[in-house]
């Protein structure tokens, strides 16, 4: 494993209350031959790519990352939805758990099935807690994972798990309201865990607006994520204004 660079830089981050936005590409649904135009076109503010999604085959992921490595400097992180989708290319990985649901698989299964390729590869793994949070539709996470999100009304739930998950020692929190989610992780429940935790927090999934960013923020994300409001069009493009 490399030595924690990517951490480091998002704990200062923190340290000094910066804000900090990834895009999140998946490799199913990027078109691979407008990169350049893509990268070019990214507001200023994004300061992490994020690969991965719930169901990519086998090579995609690796593919994509080599080519966005021809064009960008920024970090290149894997957020894997199964241990196949792990390349030794990128800059990084969230070795995320699954704490909002009781799927061993998501828990440790996968974990223990990427360690041969962490002892292989030189890689920088970041113990990342992971939650599901109900987006008000059915999540790609939830469907393949087999787990159901916690309930954003299940305030104080929500709040333990992730708390749970920084003694357990995880170094950043993330609440998913998943892929295309019709209501993002409200601002309390952003606000409640981010006043109980100590380390970053991310949060993602159904942001499409700088309001929706504003406000999550202002709750206290230290990091958004946001995938679908920068994925190809009908047209095939890859959209790129927020
Ligand atoms: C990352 O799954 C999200 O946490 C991405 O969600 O595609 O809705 O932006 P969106």
């Amino acid at each position: 494993m490399k030595a924690s660079k990517i951490h480091n830089d998002l704990h200062n981050a923190f340290l000094q209350n910066k804000k900090l936005l990834a895009i999140l590409l998946d490799p199913e649904k990027f078109d691979l031959s407008d990169t350049p135009r893509f990268l070019r076109n990214l507001p200023k503010e994004v300061s992490h790519l994020f690969v991965g999604g719930s169901t990519v085959p086998k090579g995609m992921t690796d593919a994509l990352v080599r080519e966005l490595k021809l064009y960008t400097a920024k970090p290149i992180i894997l957020f894997p939805g199964d241990y196949k989708q792990l390349t030794p290319i990128a800059d990084g990985v969230l070795f995320l758990s699954l704490l909002s649901g009781d799927n061993p698989d998501y828990l440790i299964g996968q974990q223990r099935k990427s360690v041969r390729f962490f002892r292989e590869n030189p890689i920088e793994v970041i113990p990342t807690g992971y939650l599901l949070i109900d987006g008000g539709n059915s999540s790609a996470v939830s469907r393949v994972t087999h787990t159901n999100p916690l309930r954003q009304s299940d305030l104080q739930i929500i709040v333990d798990t992730a708390k749970a998950g920084e003694l357990m020692g995880a170094k950043l929190i993330y609440l998913e309201a998943g892929s295309g989610a019709l209501n993002p992780v409200a601002p309390v429940v952003i606000s409640a865990v981010k006043k109980d935790i100590t380390i970053p927090l991310i949060v993602g999934g159904g942001i499409r607006t700088e309001e929706q960013k504003h406000l999550a923020y202002e709750a206290g994300a230290d990091l958004i994520v946001m995938g679908t409001a920068f994925e190809k069009t009908t047209e095939g493009q890859n959209h790129i204004s927020l």
